[in-house]
């Protein structure tokens, strides 16, 4: 693997087939495994996305998952997500030249379908996290739909999702664009501790959803014109009621004008 950062990548554990690279990492975590330490898996069988949904991994994609033992406040973990989105848009534009675009809270999208996503998952009850005991970790799941076509994923999902191979028309180098995403987050995620304001500046240029009409549902469902993210990653929606701030663990977006 070519490009490997400073830490994360090593070590670097690899698998032909898994349920969830995010569940090996965890276990790695739980054996005290030190930042940056990775699982890479060739397929899923069970690979998830956030609030329970499941995240379709066939041979041919990208499908990592990254130990991190943050220094910082909870508060920040949704940026962690930023940095780990904004570094595999970036290492997915270095290898290939395909623009991507971020939609919140952590889409990689192209040609304005789904090209990958991320999974920020904790792990460790709150007292091991003050005590930053080695049970306590997050896991940073990153997925991108690399060498098979979307035509591979169920019919629901397909008209919406990309991959690298339908828009280049050539397979990419797994191992290479491995080592870039590794890099790339690695550089992001120290930027987020030194200048959470330069990483912050990095998501926004690649704003998929600034502007956009978007209906929220969670526990409300909210209508309304997406004004972009704040400094703490919430998403800013402008609705009849004035400027909202939705949280990411709660919510999820459709695009109200458009697939
Ligand atoms: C995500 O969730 O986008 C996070 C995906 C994270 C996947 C990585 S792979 C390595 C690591 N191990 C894991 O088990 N997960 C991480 P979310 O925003 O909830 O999007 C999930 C939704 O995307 C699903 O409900 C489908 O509609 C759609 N979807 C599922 N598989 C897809 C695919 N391969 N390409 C595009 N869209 C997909």
């Amino acid at each position: 693997m070519k490009d490997v950062g400073i830490r994360f990548g090593r070590p670097l554990r690899a698998y032909e087939r898994v349920g969830s690279t995010n569940d090996l990492a965890r276990a790695l975590a739980d054996q005290g495994a030190p930042e940056g330490a990775t699982v890479v898996a060739a397929e899923q069988t069970g690979g998830r996305g956030r609030r329970g949904r499941s995240w379709h991994s066939p041979a041919g994609g990208l499908w990592l998952s990254v130990v991190l033992r943050p220094t910082l406040g909870a508060a920040q973990w949704p940026l962690v997500g930023f940095a780990a989105s904004v570094g595999a848009a970036a290492a997915v534009e270095d290898a290939t030249g395909v623009p991507v675009a971020l939609k919140w809270p952590n889409d990689l999208m192209a040609s304005g379908r789904k090209l990958g996503g991320v999974l920020v998952e904790a792990h460790g009850t709150p007292r091991a996290r003050a005590a930053r005991s080695k049970r306590s970790a997050l896991i940073v799941g990153i997925g991108i739909n690399a060498n098979f076509s979307p035509g591979d994923l169920p019919p629901a999902i397909s008209a919406r999702a990309v991959s690298l191979l339908e828009l280049l028309g050539h397979p990419v180098d797994l191992a290479t664009l491995a080592g870039s995403v590794l890099m790339q987050f690695e550089r992001r995620y120290d930027l987020l501790q030194q200048d959470p304001d330069a990483l912050l500046a990095q998501w926004r240029v690649r704003d998929f959803m600034v502007g956009r009409v978007v209906s929220i549902s969670g526990a409300h469902t909210l209508e309304g014109t997406v004004e972009g993210v704040d400094a703490s990653g919430g998403l800013l929606v402008r609705t009849a009621a004035g400027v909202q701030r939705v949280a990411a663990g709660e919510v999820s977006l459709r695009n109200a004008d458009g697939p």
